[in-house]
């Protein structure tokens, strides 16, 4: 017994070594392999052609040279963040959802005031306004789908298509980048 415990305190340290071995090797390999994976870089626009889908009549897909025929809105506004006045032109979102077959005005009742519209972005950030709250027999609320800021078309970041809703209190809903527009139906 005396001298098996040296023994024992041995064969241990041995498996220690191993153990430990493993794990380097195990961390080597997990770390050569996110080494491989490409960047994670942000999108720094987003699409120039965007979908209005979901629970409509009518799905289409809307690039910027149809938004330059449709009936356009100027919209001044102050830059909650920037404090600066701003200048966009585009279009109403509420046009945009008529155009696709969406109910209006005495239509939305029952049912259709449970319709929601999710506006998404090219880096995934998504929002939703009620569709009551974007029709004019409701309330006016002036979301426009611009495509040019104080005259130019938007930059990096931003463009080429963002969501204005210049009377949220917080520019949260001023969505950058848009990439599509799907109508729901809260279940
Ligand atoms: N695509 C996209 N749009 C977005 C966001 C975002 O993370 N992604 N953040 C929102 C939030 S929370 C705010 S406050 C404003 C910020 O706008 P600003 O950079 O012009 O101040 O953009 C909004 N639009
Ligand atoms: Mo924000």
């Amino acid at each position: 017994m005396a001298h098996s415990t040296p023994f024992v305190r041995g064969t241990r340290k041995v498996d220690a070594v191993r153990r430990i071995a493993v794990l380097v090797a195990l961390f080597g390999l997990c770390s050569a392999s996110f080494a491989q994976q490409p960047p994670q870089s942000k999108p720094t626009a987003g699409p120039s052609e965007i979908k209005v889908g979901g629970a409509v009549k009518t799905p289409y897909t809307v690039t910027l040279e149809d938004l330059k025929m449709m009936p356009r809105k100027k919209l001044q506004v102050e830059n909650p963040h920037s404090q600066k006045t701003e200048v966009y032109d585009g279009v109403p979102l509420a046009a945009l959802l008529q155009k696709a077959g969406v109910p209006q005005g005495e239509q939305i009742r029952g049912a259709v005031m449970a319709t929601y519209v999710l506006v998404d972005a090219a880096d995934d950030y998504r929002v939703v306004f009620s569709l009551a709250q974007l029709d004019e027999g409701f309330m006016d609320s002036e979301v426009l789908l611009a495509d040019t800021m104080d005259g130019a078309p938007l930059g990096a970041g931003l463009g080429p298509l963002r969501l204005i809703a210049p009377h949220d209190k917080r520019p949260a809903r001023w969505v950058n980048m848009v990439r599509s527009i799907t109508v729901g139906r809260v279940q």
